[in-house]
């Protein structure tokens, strides 16, 4: 029946037959009741014909900004399965982020959580959306019912291997963000590629904790089980001490380093405690060798560390046996190609080499929604994608992120862009100029901080410019220290020193001397 849908045909082929076969326990629901395959796949037929009894037609994005939650799930799965083209948005986003979102994909369908579709209704009907929706995290809302009203059974839209399955934001550098157009190819092989390389298998149970609007969350975990047939502990959100308990019942888990820092802090991580886990991967930020160490120390395990991007999905992965080594990112995976460039003359560089990261592979993205000029700057006619990253390869072909020449900063597994926030501050009565940074913290591995230059005379304080920005701007992207300063500093061509700032203010959320450390 999904033959013709070059994603949802594989996603659906090792559980065909295994109706009953668990796909979800949905975590700290009472009872932890629990979701089949055939319910699952059921509930994404169901979808389907709701979207297109909304209005959808193959190409179409579908706009979805609603709480973690298994209909969501199924509505990611349902509009696959119509043909159209899901574009997930974090649920942090304020409605100023929202519009812009619309504005620019122009959606046929958006999707939202009914208690903020009185503030989204308005901005979804500026921007020409043809059809809003509502899924609440309790299940409720206008598409819940749209849904419950049809009968299982959807014959799949014709879909191949080029045509666009996902479009994710990503920020960008001058503060535009960009939409990544993901194709029905990039999400099929990458899942194929990460199975075999991670081992999933119909046995797994898969600890799933993170954020289902991202690559990580949405693709990675979610694709790489239903490609094995696995199942999934479904947590709507991160929390260390329930995730101990859940790895009574699991096999792996995925997460950002921040999750790794967590658990170390609870005093009941033990060998014991994570004697039935199989592999624990890490990704979308660095991994500190010393976290890497600690958690070999404290569970026996080393994990396993990963780099992917929203526009590649995942790049290079640590090897499954053999040495997993901290620090670094493993070797490109089957089918990738990894170069290390000279950012200037974008030569290849010999092994050893610091430089940038270069991609090619049927992991790499189409293009930037709408943005050619974009797509050429970054995306190389012979397909080699310039990633941002610098790093190199070294002797034993292990790939090392060394820095990044993009201006951004990764908090929590989150892209900030400096540029977003310095705009919306540069902007404020009273101020002259900002730069905002990222500084090392024990949480989040980097926090954002804004040093801002106020008009000669005036007299802001540290709260003015956060309550500023409330309305505006995403919770994890409002600067957690606001300094105020005479001037910021320059070099000779009048550029922004940022690493002058970075090192004046490194301590800034580092525990006092003498306090322990957040676990790493
Ligand atoms: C929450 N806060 C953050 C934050 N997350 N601030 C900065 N960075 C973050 N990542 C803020 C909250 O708004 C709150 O602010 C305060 O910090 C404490 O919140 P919390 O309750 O402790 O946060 P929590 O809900 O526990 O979330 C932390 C987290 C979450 C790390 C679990 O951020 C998370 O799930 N991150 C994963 C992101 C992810 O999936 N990235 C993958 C991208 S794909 P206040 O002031 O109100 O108290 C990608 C490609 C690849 O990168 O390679 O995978
Ligand atoms: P995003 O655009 O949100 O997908 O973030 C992608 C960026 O996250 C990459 O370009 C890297 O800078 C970073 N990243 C992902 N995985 C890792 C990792 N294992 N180590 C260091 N950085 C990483």
């Amino acid at each position: 029946m999904y033959d013709s849908n070059h994603l949802l045909s594989r996603l659906r082929a090792a559980s065909l037959g295994q109706e009953d076969a668990r796909f979800a326990e949905i975590a700290g629901a009472e009872g932890h009741p629990a979701v089949s395959y055939g319910a699952l796949f059921a509930g994404a037929e169901r979808n389907a014909k709701a979207l297109v009894a909304a209005g959808l037609k193959p190409g179409d994005r579908v706009a979805v900004q609603v709480e973690k939650s298994m209909a969501a799930l199924q509505l990611y799965l349902g509009t696959i399965l119509a043909g159209g083209v899901f574009l997930p948005l974090n649920t942090a986003y304020t409605p100023a982020e929202v519009r812009y979102f619309l504005d620019d994909a122009e959606p046929r369908i958006f999707v939202c959580d009914p208690a903020r579709l009185d503030r989204l209704q308005a901005i979804a009907e500026e921007a020409s959306v043809g059809s809003t929706l509502t899924l609440g995290a309790d299940g409720r809302g206008s598409l819940s019912e749209a849904v419950a009203a049809q009968a299982p059974g959807f014959e799949a839209a014709a879909r191949s291997e080029n045509d666009l399955a996902a479009i994710l934001y990503t920020s960008g550098t001058t503060g535009r963000s960009k939409g990544a157009m993901l194709t029905h190819g990039n999400l099929a092989s990458n899942a194929a590629v990460l199975k075999e390389t991670w081992r999933f298998t119909a046995a797994d149970v898969l600890i799933h904790a993170l954020p289902i609007f991202h690559t990580h969350g949405l693709f990675v975990a979610t694709n790489v089980t239903l490609l094995a047939g696995g199942s999934i502990i479904f947590r709507a959100r991160f929390d260390a001490e329930a995730i101990l308990q859940d790895m009574q019942r699991a096999t792996a888990m995925m997460g950002v380093p921040t999750f790794y820092v967590r658990l170390l802090d609870c005093p009941g991580l033990t060998r014991e405690a994570t004697a039935g886990m199989r592999v624990f991967i890490s990704g979308s930020a660095p991994l500190l060798a010393e976290t890497h160490k600690l958690w070999a120390e404290r569970t026996g395990h080393a994990i396993l560390e990963r780099y992917g991007m929203t526009e590649t999905s995942m790049n290079t992965s640590n090897p499954y046996d053999g040495e997993r080594r901290a620090g670094t990112v493993g070797f490109p995976l089957p089918g990738t190609e990894v170069i290390i460039t000279d950012p200037a003359s974008g030569a290849t560089l010999p092994q050893g080499d610091v430089g940038a990261i270069e991609v090619r592979g049927p992991n790499v993205f189409k293009g930037y929604w709408r943005m050619p000029e974009k797509t050429r700057e970054e995306l190389r006619d012979n397909g080699f994608f310039i990633t941002g990253d610098l790093g190199m390869i070294d002797e034993r072909g292990y790939v090392s992120i060394v820095g990044r020449s993009k201006d951004l900063i990764i908090s929590g597994g989150y892209n900030i862009y400096p540029k977003e926030i310095e705009a919306l501050i540069d902007d404020l009565p009273g101020v002259q100029e900002s730069a905002v940074i990222g500084l090392p913290h024990p949480d989040f591995g980097e926090g954002v901080a804004a040093v801002v230059v106020c008009d000669g005379g005036q007299h802001l304080k540290e709260t003015d410019v956060a309550a500023a920005l409330k309305d505006d701007l995403a919770r994890f992207k409002q600067p957690k220290r606001v300094f105020l300063v005479d001037e910021l500093p320059r070099n000779t061509m009048g550029k922004v020193q940022k690493n002058e700032l970075r090192e004046r203010y490194r301590e800034t959320f580092q525990p006092a001397p003498g306090a322990q450390a957040a676990g790493a």
